[in-house]
């Protein structure tokens, strides 16, 4: 049966040794809480880090450890401490976490660390490889693995590979800056999906790939060498039962039942019924925005200081990468901050800031969502942030307030909470003040809106709509992508060929026989083509007919002299050898007035682009733009000029980098069409590389043998990747005549 595999930098456990005996107990973080449920309900196995390094698994033990870890359907990658030195506290550290939280200042860029990096990125690689069997689903995540799905795909390219982010990817102008990017993007195109927590991170990710590795594709699929690849984003979410539920369970304990900790937060709120407790967790991170929320709850105290002795803010910091620099200093500076603002605000009955820094069991931190009116969440830069969902599903009664940054990915879909710029400190306090003075029944509206969406959308769903979605790519490529035109499919074609009394050959030209080029009068053909096209021409047994969206004038200009037929404007016009043009259809060109003031209004604001004025339709071409501007001002015409020829016979064709308006009901299938009439062929081919094309091989007999230059969606029966092959193969034609 198939499996699923998950990875990730550290499995979800921790194992501690004493005595010769190991103790293993869950890992807390968002990763690890989010995924244990899809684990479970997979029977996956889950490939990392166990969490001791090789020197700290003491001789004789190693064995011990493998099967504890197995036991929990795990695979532990080994990494010694030097390791984890340059390859997670370093590379994955000190470079990528701060650089896609656009923290630049904290970047750094060490050689030796992005060695290590791979090295330990391949280290995963190989534990998989040794693993993974055809058919197998492998879900890698976050950052601290970016390389590993090429390196899986290089050697099994059969496995399906989906790659999570659980960080915000960050805008072009700042990935630029990293001296390893291509190689970090090529690491994550191995993958077949690629996953982010926002629209904003997927959209940041697609311009990178155009803007440095040069790939395009439609929308949010990327044709990256022949593969397709596809970027969507699945805003994770939590179990909500489980949080719920505790909740629930932790408020019909008795007060004697219930932890030390609730025990006290109950009497010191029964004491001090006034006091609203302000809830902060996070880890220890600079860019979770611990400092910049305690100068912002000071600068409420300061413009509000009708709520001295009425707030508490209570505040959790788990220990987090503590052995580098950023996070000792960090440290600091809030161990300095909780200092200096209780030493000048206490009373003796009231202290503003009860200040834990440490990780507390799971039954604790209920205890805190649960005890606290208003939570205080203002991180600088998060990807998602799932303390906010957390303490919104611990609300059993729909009371409490949420205050939430703008820059958590969670802020997208939580847009009843309050939110706020991170950074905005007059903002923080009046949204506090707005918490502390809500009325209730506005909490509960504002509540169970966020609920019920956290409950349809849960981290189950999350990943079942991952899964599907990384399913759905493997039927997108069998079922859209022709066959390779292998030589032995090849061989099958040229006998074909031979045999047959009378053939017909359509010919696309731009993109089929010649290259792009930056403007279309440069993509003249040269000898070699002409010889091609000569030599299959000269074969009496056969119709050779070019078939091609480009205007009479270019083809007069190169084949005017020519023995074959030239069809063009997509099926407009009809030139026969030794003949003057026909029309194959008339039309009228009313509609070229308005379409061309419209298009000329988008030349005028795209620089690069220009207008192709034929006969009987109207192109713009944006190949010499900038990629994104172009792709985006194509999106915006595309759709200005669909409400337009709504009252026209009109179509609009999206060619490659091109947007052409045209009548509708001509196309190259049609044209086509009125040379196969009242004939017989053995031996039908048509060949092209566009849209524009897909008509042909849409029109075309069955049997006809139809191929596409490119790996796209296609309706054609084989594709070929390049026009040095699609020449290759016509003088392979040639040859057998
Ligand atoms: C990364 C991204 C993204 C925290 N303290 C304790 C504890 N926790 C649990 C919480 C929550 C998780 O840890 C923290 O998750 P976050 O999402 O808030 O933050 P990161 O750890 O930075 O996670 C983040 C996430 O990945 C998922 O994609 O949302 O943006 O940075 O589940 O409950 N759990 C226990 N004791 C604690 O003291 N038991």
């Amino acid at each position: 049966m198939n499996k699923l595999i998950i990875v990730s930098n550290r499995l979800p456990l921790q194992i501690s040794i004493e005595n010769e005996e190991l103790n293993v107990s869950p890992s807390v973080g968002g990763l690890a809480t989010g995924m244990k449920s899809v684990h479970e309900a997979y029977q996956s196995q889950w490939v990392g880090w166990s969490g001791l390094t090789e020197e700290q698994i003491p001789k004789g033990l190693e064995k011990k450890v493998e099967e504890a870890v197995k036991k929990e359907g795990c695979v532990a990658v080994p990494l010694t401490e030097e390791e984890m030195e340059l390859y997670y506290f370093g590379f994955s550290n000190k470079t990528i976490w701060p650089l896609f939280h656009y923290f630049t200042q904290f970047t750094e860029f060490s050689q030796e660390n992005w060695d290590a990096y791979k090295a330990v990125n391949q280290k995963f690689a190989d534990v998989i490889i040794g693993m993974v069997e055809k058919g197998d689903k492998v879900w890698v995540h976050d950052y601290q693995l970016l390389l590993l799905p090429k390196m899986i795909k290089e050697k099994c390219p059969d496995v399906s590979i989906g790659f999570f982010l659980h960080i915000p990817f960050p805008s072009f102008e700042v990935f630029r800056i990293l001296p390893w990017r291509t190689e970090l993007l090529e690491g994550m195109l191995g993958s077949d999906l690629i996953g982010f927590h926002t629209f904003d991170y997927e959209r940041h990710f697609l311009s990178s790939v155009r803007r440095i590795l040069g790939f395009d594709g439609s929308f949010n699929e990327l044709n990256v060498n022949g593969r397709i690849i596809k970027a969507e984003s699945f805003p994770m979410g939590i179990d909500y039962d489980h949080f719920f539920d505790a909740a629930m369970d932790q408020q019909r304990k008795s007060i004697k039942d219930r932890s030390k900790i609730q025990q006290e937060l109950s009497k010191y709120q029964l004491m001090s019924p006034e006091v609203k407790l302000i809830l902060s967790i996070d880890r220890l991170d600079y860019t979770k925005g611990i400092a910049h929320r305690l100068r912002a709850f000071e600068h409420f105290l300061k413009k509000y200081p009708q709520f001295l002795e009425k707030v508490t803010l209570v505040m959790l910091a788990v220990p987090s990468r503590a052995s580098v620099e950023h996070y000792q200093m960090m440290k600091s500076e809030i161990d300095e901050l909780v200092g200096r603002l209780n030493g000048e605000y206490s009373t003796i009955n009231w202290t503003p800031i009860w200040y834990f820094y440490r990780s507390l069991p799971f039954e604790n931190l209920i205890d805190l969502y649960t005890s606290c009116e208003i939570a205080l969440l203002t991180p600088i830069r998060d990807g998602m942030n799932l303390v906010a969902k957390e303490y919104v599903a611990t609300r059993i009664d729909q009371k409490g307030v949420l205050i939430l940054s703008e820059m958590a990915g969670a802020a997208k879909e939580m847009s009843e909470a309050l939110v706020i710029n991170p950074n905005n400190n007059d903002e923080i306090a009046d949204a506090i003040k707005t918490a502390i003075l809500m009325p209730e029944e506005e909490q509960i509206s504002r509540n169970t809106l966020l609920q019920d969406r956290l409950k349809r959308y849960n981290v189950a769903r999350w990943a079942s709509d991952f899964m599907n979605s990384l399913n759905k790519t493997e039927e997108l490529k069998n079922r859209f992508l022709a066959k390779k035109l292998t030589s032995k499919i090849e061989e099958k074609i040229l006998e074909k060929y031979k045999s047959a009394k009378k053939r017909i050959i359509f010919l696309d030209y731009d993109g089929t026989l010649v290259g792009f080029k930056n403007k279309p009068e440069d993509a003249r053909p040269d000898e070699e083509l002409y010889k091609i096209l000569d030599k299959l021409s000269s074969d009496s047994k056969n119709e050779l007919v070019l078939i091609s969206g480009r205007d009479r004038e270019f083809f007069n200009k190169w084949f005017g002299d020519k023995n074959f037929s030239l069809i063009v404007e997509h099926g407009v016009w009809l030139r026969k050898p030794n003949e003057e043009w026909k029309l194959i259809e008339q039309m009228e060109t009313g509609w070229m007035e308005t379409i061309r003031s419209v298009m000329q209004f988008y030349i005028d604001r795209t620089p690069g682009t220009f207008l192709e004025e034929k006969n009987y339709s109207l192109v713009w071409h944006y190949r010499k733009a900038d990629p994104e501007l172009g792709k985006q001002r194509a999106n915006e015409l595309k759709d200005e000029l669909g409400s337009l020829i709504a009252n026209h016979n009109l179509d609009i064709l999206e060619g490659s980098k091109v947007i052409e308006v045209k009548n509708s009901g001509i196309n190259k299938g049609r044209a086509a069409l009125t040379r196969l009439k009242n004939k017989e062929f053995g031996f039908i081919f048509g060949i092209g590389d566009d849209w524009t094309d897909e008509f042909l091989f849409k029109s075309l007999p069955k049997e006809a043998i139809t191929v596409k230059v490119g790996i796209m969606n296609t309706q054609a029966r084989y594709y070929i990747e390049s026009v040095d092959e699609s020449r290759d193969l016509l003088r392979k034609l040639g040859d057998c005549s």
